[in-house]
Parts: C-alpha cells; sequence; structure tokens
C-alpha cells in the first residue's frame, strides 16, 4: 500500500435530536472525512471521529485538522507499507498524542488495503462475527418520563442493551424509573462520562440496587487508581472508556483493578492496531469488550461494525443504525438493524463494505483540502 492523496472533508450533518452527555451537547455533527487514493488508484474512505468540542477528549475537528495536514498526512504519502499494521508505529514515533487524528489515517490504512485486496475490513482484522449485538445510548432527559419512554420505544425497537447517560442530580432517579418501567430483564447500563468524584462513592453505590451489566467511566478522564478503590466499593462491574488510551493503560486497567469491563472505540486509542492488541490482551484476561461510538456516520460506523466482529466484544455495541442519527447517512446502503437488534457485517463486500455517496457528499462539504505525495 501507499498512499498518494488525501482529501479531508468537513461536511455538517444534524443529528435528528440533539445528544447531552455530562459535559456536553451536540445537534449537529462536525463529520470529519477522509479518502485516501492509493498510488494504483484505489479510494477508501475513512473517518476523524474528533468532536464539536474538547468535552469528551482534548481533540476537536480543527486539532485534528491540524495534526493530518501539518504532521500526520506528511509522514505516510508517498510511503510504502508492507501492511497496515505498519502505519500505527509510523505516526507514533516522536508525536505525542492526536490519537483520532491519527486513527483516522491508520484506519483508512486498513479499509485501504481490504479494498485493494478485494477483502472485507472484518476479514483483515480477523473479524469472525456475521452480526453484531446492538444496543442504544440515550443522552440525558429533561426528565425521567422522557427517559423512560425513550427507553421504552429502544427496547421495542429491538435494541439489547439500553445505556443511560447520566450526571448528578440526573442518576439515580432517573435509572430507577427505566429499570422499574421496563423490569428485571431488560439489559440497561449506565455513562457518567467523568462526571462524579470518589467522594460521591456512596452515592453511586445506589445504582448497585438496579443490577445494571456496568456503570461506564463514573470518575476522572484520566483516571486508573481511584477506578480501582471505586470498584471495589461497587457490585456493579465498573467500564472503562476515557481512561482508556493505549495498551499500557488497558494493562494497568488490569493490574489495578480500575474496571472490568473495556469499551474500545478505535480513535481514542489511535486505530485498529491498539484496538486489536487491547482486545486480545483482555481476550487472554478472560475480560470482555464491547465497541463504543462517538455519533459517527456511515463511514465511521464501518469501521466499528468490523472492529466489533473480532471474537472477544462480547457485549453489545453502541452502533445503532443510521435512522438512529440521522435523516439520512451519507453512505449506500444505509445500516440497518435486525428486529432482533443485530446489525450485519458485510463480509461479502471489499473494502468497508459501504458505498460513500459522493454527490451529496459534494453538496455538503464546507471545507476541502487535498494533500498529495
Ligand atoms: O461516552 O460513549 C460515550 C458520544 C459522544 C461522546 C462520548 C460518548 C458517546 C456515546 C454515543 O455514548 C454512542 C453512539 O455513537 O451511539
Ligand atoms: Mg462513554
Amino acid at each position: 500500500m501507499r498512499i498518494q492523496q488525501i482529501t479531508l472533508r468537513e461536511l455538517p450533518l444534524p443529528l435528528r435530536e440533539p445528544f447531552r452527555i455530562s459535559s456536553g451537547v451536540v445537534s449537529e455533527r462536525r463529520i470529519f472525512l477522509l479518502e485516501l487514493r492509493d498510488a494504483d488508484g484505489t479510494v477508501e474512505w475513512s473517518e476523524c471521529v474528533a468532536g464539536e468540542h474538547p468535552n469528551y477528549t482534548s481533540e476537536t475537528v480543527e486539532t485534528a485538522w491540524m495534526a493530518i495536514t501539518s504532521w500526520l498526512a506528511p509522514r505516510v504519502l508517498g510511503v510504502d507499507f508492507a501492511s497496515p499494521a505498519d502505519v500505527a508505529p509510523a505516526l507514533d514515533r516522536d508525536l505525542r498524542g492526536h490519537s483520532m487524528a491519527k486513527a483516522a489515517i491508520e484506519m483508512g490504512s486498513w479499509g485501504l488495503t481490504a479494498r485493494r485486496s478485494g477483502v472485507s475490513l472484518s476479514h483483515l482484522l480477523g473479524g469472525t462475527r456475521d452480526r453484531i449485538i446492538t444496543g442504544i445510548s440515550l443522552g440525558i432527559q429533561a426528565n425521567p418520563d422522557a427517559l423512560v419512554a425513550r427507553a421504552r420505544a429502544a427496547r421495542a425497537d429491538g435494541y439489547q442493551k439500553i445505556k443511560l447517560k447520566i450526571m448528578p442530580g440526573k442518576d439515580v432517579e432517573y435509572v430507577g424509573a427505566v429499570r422499574e418501567a421496563l423490569g428485571p430483564d431488560a439489559h440497561i447500563m449506565a455513562d457518567a462520562n467523568s462526571a462524579y468524584t470518589l467522594a460521591q462513592a456512596d452515592h453511586l453505590a445506589k445504582l448497585d440496587a438496579f443490577d445494571l451489566i456496568m456503570i461506564e467511566q463514573p470518575l476522572g478522564q484520566d483516571d486508573l487508581v481511584r477506578h480501582a478503590a471505586l470498584q471495589r466499593r461497587l457490585s456493579t462491574p465498573i467500564c472503562l472508556d476515557e481512561s482508556i488510551t493505549s495498551l499500557d493503560r488497558a494493562e494497568d486497567m488490569l493490574t489495578l483493578g480500575s474496571g472490568r469491563i473495556i469499551n474500545i472505540k478505535p480513535g481514542r486509542v489511535g486505530g485498529f492496531s491498539v484496538s486489536k492488541a487491547i482486545h486480545d490482551t483482555c481476550e487472554r484476561a478472560n475480560v470482555p469488550v464491547w465497541c463504543g461510538g462517538m455519533l459517527e456516520s456511515g463511514v465511521g460506523r464501518a469501521y466499528n461494525v468490523a472492529l466489533a466482529s473480532l471474537p472477544n466484544f462480547k457485549l453489545p455495541g453502541d452502533l445503532s443504525p443510521s435512522a438512529r442519527y440521522w435523516e439520512r447517512d451519507i453512505v449506500t446502503p444505509e445500516w440497518t438493524m435486525d428486529s432482533d437488534g443485530m446489525v450485519r457485517v458485510p463480509r461479502d463486500k471489499p473494502g468497508i463494505g459501504v458505498t460513500v455517496d459522493v454527490d451529496r457528499i459534494d453538496n455538503l462539504t464546507v471545507r476541502r483540502e487535498v494533500i498529495r505525495a
């Protein structure tokens, strides 16, 4: 593989409804796409999942755009890579941070390689699943009744896991109302996006009463030590999201007992090579993983679906179908969910398995930059 040209594009895509987490709200995603062109003319698309504001990680669309154009793209353009596994080390050498920017190129290299080889991305990664168990992530609502209504609708749609965003003041009462409404068999979890401190451990322990499958990232975004202390006080398993930024941090979690589950988002850890390494390490340690989401368009979703087809992705992913997010997605076919809450892995199609609707993207694009070898 030798990437000759990378085209960056930004296109605003309004969410069907605003998505609120403890640290902020987004109503319109700034979708950030890369189009990678190989020396042999093959093209594949990837997505940079950086946010509008630095409220989830420190990266944003602006910082990622700068990192890719100034530092990262020049490291891969015109360079022969025997394997996409060689791309991450080339991007990481003496270049700290910027994981989502790196991941957009690194994952694109896997997509491009799959496309060139005529195999599906899932096959190239070593995936084994044909269908992914699917969950939904419900944003913070104005009151418990509004959340219950959305949770009921999600259950009726077939989602196999319902994740409730929480924050201080919108937690025990909200989660309790959903458990009460859906009954004891529903798979429910909560995600705090770092909204609590260890001083609130007694309060968080009240969530143990609701038999949640996990609580995601209750404490600091870079914390492992306090999560270990909190895990000793909770019966509910802690799942780490923000805190796991590398294979080292995943190993630290296992060593310290900071959690029992990992949400792998390939953008957060710098791409597929690290995602696979975390997956393999967790598999050996008997720790299940699942694939999180960043409100991706159908392009980013293709990468998440391929990753989630690896065997230790044992829990439902935040991989909802296109219609949960968008009036209309930018890929054909759109991502759909079967009535039993499963998303199909396009293992019979080359590359990422969906086609980008280029005419539509051209109309939506508000910023474009081409970089050549
Ligand atoms: O914490 O998992 C999170 C979206 C933006 C930032 C952080 C998170 C999320 C989600 C969305 O939960 C999941 C999805 O894409 O459906
Ligand atoms: Mg999360």
